[in-house]
């Protein structure tokens, strides 16, 4: 009875959170159910697109993009404005779809929606900076310059566990860069989807810029496939997994279109004798267990000096012991629910795995509320101690799981921390500064993203966001990541009145 009414709410709270976004009627209702892992319900039902509709999206797009492109930047900078006004107006109404479907603690499922706030407001800064440079020419009477020029259609293809956020990133700069844009969501996140699109929508209207400049197709894998292969996609910027990215990146470069990789990332942070280990140990917990586990920034490996490494576990053992699992609405809670069954056994296959390649699980690892929940996923987050990075330690699982492992030396550290497939992010805990140095000097890290005193997790979008080996190579958010949304042009210009050739050649 009294999941009834819960469930009722739940329900009825996400239907008033879409209509405040501005979500119509006619966006809902169709076969693809959008559940929540919360409980494990159908929230509502949405409409999908066939192969048509999409290529039909990319045509609008291309369309639009013909004449957004030729709108002076710092103007196109206004739809991103408007968006990050409605965005800020609407934070709850968004962070509420992002909790009902992502599974997101409120602290963090707000924490997404001001990530795409704060990206608006970087974007539309970087509307008035597409800058170039002006470089001087080896000849008398001329100019060398480069100039930036929108790129075409961008395809976004985002994934569940950021629904919203990462997607933002790469739609508020496409479109300062005057790109337009075809979003493919992930379809277990559609409606967090459809509310960040009507906000954008009505960003789109408010600020008289051409309407189809944003595409939003809820479609599967086959039916999107033209974001792949068609050619009008300049650039398809794509986060998943590591075998989407090896699925579609020979594809895109087949027909020399461009691709933007945020893959799969092993993340680790190596915990040295002069750490402070209570600052590491709030560290380590939030990174390891936000999100659930499934964040793709995750703490999943913690590289101990093995003089601390009884003392250090042993705290992080009883921090586990306090954090609260169970519905991420209660505002006590810290660990919300895995995203789905799939999910779920696929922490226990890995700890099985670990265990059977000599790893000792520390704490946790169980389901908890099934009974309440039977068709939720909540877990415990474990802390497992490995003898050596062991195949299980070489794959990331999506889930909560923290393999251990201790080092003697420096070189041994960075040996293992480096010892992945997967480069996306990496830490160091330490006070010694020639270590911090190393860790993030060229013979350092070779992650994309390399932290000192702060965990692996949680960054800000002023910085350049991706990473290296499998984890794709793309770079997104902050810092030059819009260079890839645009073509660069190089430009000679003669005003000599005489036509000296380069390299001294001498002709005609
Ligand atoms: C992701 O998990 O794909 O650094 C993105 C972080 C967040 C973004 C994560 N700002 O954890």
């Amino acid at each position: 009875m009294t999941e009834t009414i819960r469930e009722t709410s739940l329900a009825a709270s996400v239907s008033r959170a879409l209509e405040a976004c501005g979500v119509t009627a006619e966006a809902l209702g169709g076969e693809h159910e959008a559940r929540s892992p919360l409980t494990g319900e159908v929230l509502l039902t949405v409409p999908t697109a066939t192969a048509e509709d999409v290529t039909e999206a990319i045509t609008k797009a291309h369309e639009a993009f013909l004449q957004w492109r030729e709108v002076p930047a710092p103007v196109r900078g206004n739809v991103i404005k408007r968006w990050g006004e409605l965005l800020t107006e609407h934070k709850e109404d968004l962070a509420i779809l992002v909790q009902a479907e992502a599974g997101k603690i409120t602290s963090e499922a707000l924490g997404e929606v001001q990530e795409m706030i704060d990206i608006c407001d970087f974007a539309v800064g970087q509307s008035r900076m597409l800058y170039g440079k002006t470089m001087p020419s080896e000849r008398p009477g001329h100019r060398l310059q480069e100039t930036w020029h929108p790129l075409g259609v961008v395809g976004v293809i985002s994934a569940f566990n950021f629904p919203v956020a990462v997607y933002s990133w790469n739609t508020a700069l496409a479109l300062v860069c005057g790109d337009s844009v075809v979003w493919k969501p992930s379809g277990i996140t559609v409606l967090s989807a459809l509310g960040a699109h009507a906000l954008l929508a009505r960003a789109i209207r408010d600020t008289g810029a051409p309407a189809d400049i944003h595409q939003l197709v809820i479609a599967d894998r086959h039916a999107s496939q033209a974001i792949i292969e068609d050619p009008r996609v300049a650039l398809v910027s794509a986060t998943g997994s590591v075998r989407l990215g090896q699925e579609i990146a020979p594809r895109i470069a087949a027909r020399f279109g461009r691709a933007l990789l945020e893959l799969g990332g092993n993340n680790a942070a190596i915990v040295a004798p002069s750490a402070d280990l209570d600052l590491a140990l709030r560290g380590i917990v939030f990174a390891a267990v936000g999100t659930a586990g499934q964040r793709c920034t995750t703490m999943r490996r913690l590289i101990v000096h093995e003089s601390i490494v009884d003392e250090l576990t042993e705290k992080l053992v009883s921090a586990y012991g306090t954090l609260r699992i169970g519905d991420p609405t209660e505002p006590s809670t810290l660990v919300g629910p895995l995203i789905n069954e799939k999910s779920f056994n696929d922490m226990q296959r890995a700890l099985a795995d670990a265990r059977a390649q000599g790893g000792t699980v520390l704490t946790g690892g169980g389901r908890v509320l099934a009974d309440e929940r039977p068709d939720a996923y909540y877990v415990e987050p474990a802390i497992v101690r490995m003898p050596r990075q062991s195949e299980v330690v070489q794959d990331e699982t999506f889930a909560p799981i923290l393999y251990v492992l201790t080092y003697s030396d420096f070189p041994e550290a960075i040996a293992l921390q480096n010892g992945v497939p997967q480069g996306l992010s990496s830490a160091i805990f330490t006070n010694d500064q020639a270590e911090a140095e190393k860790f993030i000097s060229a013979a350092g890290s070779d992650c994309g993203i390399a932290n000192v005193n702060i965990g692996t997790s949680g960054a800000e979008i002023g910085g350049a966001f991706g990473g290296e080996k499998e984890t794709g190579g793309g770079r997104e958010s902050g810092s030059d990541s819009w260079r890839v949304y645009m073509r660069q042009a190089t430009n000679t210009i003669n005003y000599s009145g005489e036509l000296p050739l380069a390299q001294g050649v001498k002709f005609l």
